[in-house]
């Protein structure tokens, strides 16, 4: 255990509200994860998956009220309304406390408490944080093993040191004898994903999924862990991280950021078509970086694991991903087939007959109902990815050389151009956005911007965050060693609707020429976006049939991106005064160049 007072001092605290039938500290340890998955089985919570097919690998199915972040239940609880900002749902800090205090008020009544220690970073790095994550689901315990670092390892490190505490409940009390259901949670009006940034805190209540359940994730990892950043100068970013080596052997790493559904773990763990070249992951969603003594800026990977949506991944389109969750993978919303393997929407093969669905029916073709549900997930360790990058744990991280965005945008926005400067380039991130139909969850068709893919994950007002991004700039120890700013685009659309660029392994070509543009090693073409690639420096051996799109592919048109201009000033005016002047300064420059 621990002898850190202000621990104990609070698990006790957190005991006497909750009052939990038992207290248990989790060890992390093999046994303990077997014996809880063993309780689950029995509980009929969990499923245990073929031993041949999927070693150590269990399903859940959670309740279909209960299936993914829950945006309108999660706020950013500041003293001042206006230092959430217009994008973060607030309310004031002793608000927001005295109502979920009386929700959690005997919360954990005939339930377990689970402290979990976990550092969110290799063990000991000094760009790591430790969190104590409180809990009442050993759903969130298996799967918190998963994706951090933790156990007794983390409680030794952290010593009588401070740590970020997170509180979370299901909100499912249990009355004497009351049988459990399979998926507790609380009804959507009674969830609350709070944070408190200014006092680094984080209260869960009534959610037992993905990130409103594992804190260590969008909580922590990012909107706490992005005020921190802005407070002491470094950066927790919603960006995975890829090593590229050239045929030469020359390594470079680059972090990106894309809005969801965009292929952001296909792309960190893409396998190049181009001979020679390799790509290695260090991560699928966040980096946190820092400058080195050397001038270079720093990533590291918090997580240990792959939280992933699983429908649509496949041995076609990320074999790496399929191959990360073949053992010690907890699977939830997927299908389970009579065989006691998984099934998905896009797995690459037929549901067999009599496979059971995410909502625990005999699968029926004519229903119309999906196997897995949209947002199903795997939760896989890091460390089974074929293509892990040696350097992934290393405590002082990787080198970034460059910094990616994108977003799906059928238009307007060529395969890739590089900014001409450090703000340029943070007007890039702050403009990123991806086009959604009609169709899409209920939103008014068109771009929906998402500046730097931090929209849902950002602790504090989006024009301060901006305003942070300049400011790494500007006060970079050496402006030379900064990372160069991209933005790609692997969507564009014909005006017949036909994809020109056949995008997955193939996006190894766009990536080779960031790579040598790091190096200042192709020639560019300024235009008034950008930099824009000679087509003849785009490697097309072996797809010489796209070259005949390339020039529709590179277009920068004039007409519609003074359109985008007209779109960008209303994604501005949300930010009022907090919008930096440097990037009022890229924008008026911006529209000077397109007049
Ligand atoms: O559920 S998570 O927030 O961890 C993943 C996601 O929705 O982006
Ligand atoms: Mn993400």
């Amino acid at each position: 255990m621990t002898s850190n007072k202000k621990l104990l001092a609070w698990v006790e605290e957190w005991v006497a509200l909750c009052q939990p039938a038992s207290v248990y500290w989790v060890d992390g340890s093999a046994e303990e994860n077997q014996r809880l998955m063993d309780e689950m089985v029995a509980s009929g919570m969990a499923t245990k998956l073929n031993e041949e097919k999927q070693p150590g690998s269990y399903a859940f199915n959670s309740d279909p009220s209960d299936v993914a972040r829950v945006e309108n239940r999660t706020y950013i609880c500041t003293e001042n309304e206006g230092d959430a900002g217009p994008t973060n749902n607030w309310m004031a800090p002793s608000e927001m406390k005295a109502i979920l205090r009386e929700k959690y008020r005997g919360c954990m009544k005939g339930r377990t408490m689970y402290v979990i220690p976990f550092s969110m970073g290799p063990l000991g790095s000094n760009i790591a944080k430790i969190g104590i994550e409180i809990t009442d689901s050993a759903y969130v315990v298996v799967n918190m093993r998963i994706m951090t670092r933790m156990g007794k390892a983390v409680l030794d490190i952290l010593g009588e040191g401070d740590f970020i505490p997170c509180v979370h409940s299901v909100g499912s009390p249990l009355a004497e004898g009351q049988q459990d259901s399979k998926w507790p949670c609380a009804p959507i009006e009674e969830k609350y994903i709070s944070h408190f940034p200014e006092t680094a805190e984080i209260w869960s209540f009534g959610s037992g999924y993905g990130g409103n359940a594992l804190l260590g994730k969008k909580c922590l990892a990012l909107r706490i862990a992005s005020y921190m950043a802005k407070q002491e100068g470094w950066m927790a970013e919603h960006m995975l991280i890829m090593g590229i080596t050239n045929p030469k052997g020359v390594k470079k790493y680059i972090a990106a950021a894309f809005p969801s559904a965009c292929g952001k773990t296909n792309l960190a763990m893409l396998i190049p078509t181009i001979p020679g070249w390799k790509v290695e992951t260090v991560g699928d969603d966040i980096a946190w970086m820092k400058f080195g003594a050397d001038g270079q800026l720093y990533a590291i990977n918090p997580e240990a694991g792959f939280f992933g949506v699983a429908p649509f991944t496949s041995m076609a389109t990320n074999p790496n991903a399929m191959i990360s969750t073949k053992a010690n993978t907890v699977f939830t919303n997927v299908g389970i087939t009579p065989d006691g393997d998984i099934w998905w929407e896009g797995i690459g093969h037929d549901c067999p007959e009599g496979t059971i669905t995410w909502k625990n029916k005999v699968y029926d073709p004519a229903s119309g109902e999906p196997v897995a549900h949209p947002n199903a997930r795997f939760s896989a360790p890091a460390m089974q990815c074929p293509a892990i990058d040696a350097d992934w744990e290393n405590p002082a991280g990787v080198p970034i050389s460059a910094f990616l965005f994108g977003g799906r945008r059928p238009s307007t926005v060529p395969l890739v151009y590089q900014s001409l400067n450090w703000n340029h380039g943070v007007f890039m991130g702050s403009v990123v956005g991806s086009e959604v139909t009609a169709a899409a969850i209920g939103l008014k068709a068109g771009v929906r911007r998402d500046p730097f893919a931090m929209l849902p994950f950002c602790g504090y007002h989006m024009g301060d965050y901006f305003q942070h991004w300049i400011n790494i700039g500007k006060n970079a120890p050496d402006a030379t060693k900064l990372p160069k700013i991209f933005n790609v685009n692997w969507f564009r659309k014909s005006d017949s609707g036909k994809w020109l660029w056949p995008g997955f392994g193939e996006n190894m070509r766009v990536l080779e020429w960031i790579f040598n543009a790091c190096d200042n090693a192709v020639e560019t073409i300024e235009t008034p976006i950008g930099k824009v690639p000679n087509k003849k420096d785009i490697n097309l051996a072996g797809i010489e049939e796209v070259a005949a799109d390339m020039d529709e592919l590179l277009a920068v048109e004039k007409s519609k991106w003074l359109d985008e201009c007209a779109l960008i000033e209303e994604h501005y005016a949300n930010f009022g005064e907090r919008i930096p002047a440097e990037l009022v300064a890229e924008f008026e420059a911006l529209k000077a160049r397109l007049a």
